[in-house]
């Protein structure tokens, strides 16, 4: 496992303001970026997957594209995947400039040019981290094609990073998120629930999204998270309002979120 090698998942809604169509939150961007700068310049590469937020998941919802073709709106669903796909080349341009603001040159991978086949189908390259420049790589959440019946759907970023953890085996996987914490024990109780510091894989708890999200929310991240974590990477959930927490879990130091780990039963 390379050591040196953190993955971290930018999600949609710390980026993005969710429910307004690609309106990007261009402040916590540039502290990202800046805290990207710092982990570079410990020595370590970097892998950075962005979600989507509202650069993809309003109009892919609005023309229901996760579901794949459907032959009575294929012309008005073909047009709104023409639209994500060029929302989510901004969003994802937004993000680099930033990067190059702060000097650090990368690779972008995008999913819809490089490769086919939905969720865990989907065919990363060998070559989406090697050619790496400057040990930065850059892909995101996307409308993939398939070639089964259903044509296209949506490559969630958290489905990405399971496949990138299969196949690179980053030392460690960060899920940046907005709105809570880290993982909470149920949303539901009153004040909102309780951060859960240690995550127990395979713990079973609430999680109460309804969101505009296509793809699976904060179920679906926790099942990622968990198989991100049974490859041997170590797995964080932080609230990314504060990177220097994602600096602190990076170091080894105190940081406020969820570990992912194993108990075993006794
Ligand atoms: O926000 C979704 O990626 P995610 C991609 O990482 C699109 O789940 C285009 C909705």
């Amino acid at each position: 496992m390379p050591e040196d090698l953190i993955l971290i998942k930018f999600g949609g809604s710390l980026i993005t303001n969710k429910s307004k169509i690609c309106s990007p939150k261009l402040k916590i961007i540039d502290e990202l970026c800046k805290a990207i700068r710092e982990i570079l310049s410990q020595g370590k590469k970097i892998i950075i997957v962005h979600g989507a937020g509202s650069f993809g998941h309003l109009k892919a919802k609005k023309w229901n594209i996760s579901e794949g073709v459907d032959e009575r709106n294929k012309e008005f669903q073909y047009a709104a995947i023409e639209e994500i796909r060029s929302d989510m080349e901004k969003l994802n341009k937004i993000i680099i400039s930033n990067l190059k603001h702060h000097s650090i040159d990368c690779n972008v991978y995008s999913p819809h040019k490089n490769g086919k086949g939905l969720g865990l189908a989907y065919d990363l390259k060998k070559d989406f981290f090697e050619s790496a420049k400057n040990n930065v790589t850059v892909s995101y959440g996307d409308v993939v094609d398939c070639d089964d019946e259903r044509k296209f759907g949506i490559l969630s970023g958290d489905d990405l990073c399971e496949l990138i953890c299969t196949k690179f085996k980053p030392s460690h996987v960060i899920f940046a998120i907005d709105g809570a914490l880290g993982l909470i024990d149920d949303p539901n109780l009153p004040g909102g629930g309780n951060l859960i510091k240690e995550y127990n894989i395979g713990t079973k708890i609430v999680t109460n999204e309804v969101s505009n999200d296509v793809t699976g929310g904060m179920d679906l991240k926790l099942m990622r998270a968990t198989n991100c974590f049974k490859t041997g990477s170590r797995v964080s959930i932080i609230n990314g309002n504060n990177p220097q927490m994602i600096i602190n879990a990076i170091n080894g130091k105190e940081f406020i979120g969820t570990e992912f780990i194993l108990n075993s039963p006794d």
